[in-house]
């Protein structure tokens, strides 16, 4: 009986392998070259990986009839003065912009020092008026604007809170929440110069009933870091609210894994946080971290999930990504000159919206602005990741790098002397 089986079994593998075979055409049994006009459909054919990818890991077949790719445009910002770019005024890090009282609003950080920062290497020479890193001794500063393009600043929103309380070296890398009608600025609370030991801080936050003020520092931390040991043991930056499921869901950087025989020395991920009260507690989730790469979130509803902009660091930099459940992020695009630490206009960032219509515009920013490494300014950025708009002119993937552009990233000394080394022994070979 077990014998008969066993042969029924095997009958049904074979029957079915040859059915599977017979299913997919050889390109002998059709004898078609690929076609030129690409099929909406997976052709059934044998492919190669790539084009199975192509099929199988995108939304769309061209990246330029897919949702979630865009190129970038670049527009100054007018409206904020940087004292002649000295390092003595930095904007950088924005919020999400909101639109509030018939204009927009984006929160930053901002220093403005007597003297420029020493640099993080440099850390110890740091005082209460010396800062260390550009983002040291800073504060929350915010703007409105009625068009987006042309700011007025309006001054300090959340100030440095006193002495021992999270934040009194420094507030900075603020992210927006609205939420029962209150507002909720959450910020990177450091009680230390930058570089001492690392870039280390929790998450404080404060609260307003206006998007003007006044702000009430709570004096918490409300994402504290991880355990000794965890990938966020140390730094928690970049800290981004959205409304997903009636809750809170926040996103935030750590990095960590530091090796100085690495460029960067550090492996930089994100990581999700949930709470059901703006004050927390939030619980982090257990698949953190949830995105591998990136140096600063960035990220948006889109249609039931959620949408990130992956620049700069890491395995899949350059890269636009998508979870469907909020939590497990794919590739959806990859792309060049993305928004560095950009904050998108969101409309419904807060709605809990199920079906996320996307973004087009925001504020990100240029850090060495003119050469100077201590400074940093904001810029606009635009681009087409929205459901509601097809700019096919934010499409285009063929970006063209001027000369100068090129010849600036030239090869160092050492790398020099290298390639020369390998001319002399290939010439010795003879
Ligand atoms: C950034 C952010 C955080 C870091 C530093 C200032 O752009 O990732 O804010 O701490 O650099």
């Amino acid at each position: 009986m077990k014998q008969l089986t066993y042969y029924i079994l095997l009958s049904i593998v074979f029957i079915s392998c040859q059915q599977q075979s017979a299913d997919v055409k050889t390109k002998e049994d059709t004898n078609e070259e690929f076609p030129f006009f690409i099929p909406d459909e997976k052709p059934n054919r044998p492919l190669s990986a790539a084009v199975e990818r192509n099929y199988e890991a995108y939304e769309h077949i061209r990246p330029e009839a897919s949702e979630l790719y865009t190129q970038f445009k670049y527009t100054k910002l007018e409206g904020f003065d940087y004292n002649g770019g000295d390092g003595t005024i930095t904007r950088r890090d924005p919020s999400k912009v909101i639109f509030e009282n018939g204009k927009y609003y984006v929160y930053y950080t901002g220093r403005k020092s007597p003297v420029k920062p020493v640099g993080m290497s440099r850390a110890k020479e740091a005082t209460d008026v010396i800062p260390s890193a550009d983002w040291d001794l800073s504060d929350i500063w915010y703007a409105t604007s009625e068009d987006g393009f042309t700011w007025e600043e309006q001054g300090i929103a959340v100030p440095r809170p006193p002495k021992p309380q999270p934040g009194w070296r420094s507030v900075t890398t603020t992210d927006i929440l609205k939420f029962n009608g209150k507002f909720y600025l959450y910020f990177q609370a450091f009680m230390e110069a930058s570089g001492l030991r690392g870039d280390f801080c929790p998450v404080s936050v404060a609260w307003a009933d206006s998007p003007d003020g006044p702000w009430h520092h709570t004096g918490k931390i409300v994402i504290p870091n991880g355990p000794e040991g965890s990938w966020d043991q140390y730094s928690i930056h970049d800290p981004y609210p959205l409304v997903h499921d009636g809750k809170i869901y926040l996103y935030y950087k750590g990095d960590f894994d530091k090796r100085e025989e690495f460029k960067p020395s550090k492996i930089r991920m994100q990581g999700l946080a949930i709470a059901e009260d703006p004050l927390g507690p939030f619980v982090k989730h257990p698949l953190n971290p949830v995105i591998n790469s990136g140096h600063e979130t960035t990220l948006f509803p889109f249609k039931e999930g959620v949408a990130a902009i992956i620049q700069r660091d890491g395995q899949e930099h350059n890269t636009i990504q998508y979870a469907k459940d909020w939590v497990n992020f794919e590739i959806a695009s990859i792309t060049e000159m993305l928004p560095v630490a950009a904050g998108p206009f969101v409309p419904d960032a807060f709605t809990d919206t199920k079906d996320g219509r996307g973004i087009t515009w925001g504020i990100s920013h240029v850090i060495n602005a003119g050469g100077n490494w201590r400074h940093t300014i904001l810029v606009r950025f635009d681009c087409d990741l929205s459901q509601d708009v097809d700019d096919q002119d934010m499409k285009d993937h063929y970006y063209n790098y001027t000369p100068e552009y090129l010849y600036k990233h030239r090869l160092n000394g050492k790398q020099k002397k290298r390639i020369q080394q390998q001319t002399r022994e290939l010439k010795n070979q003879k």
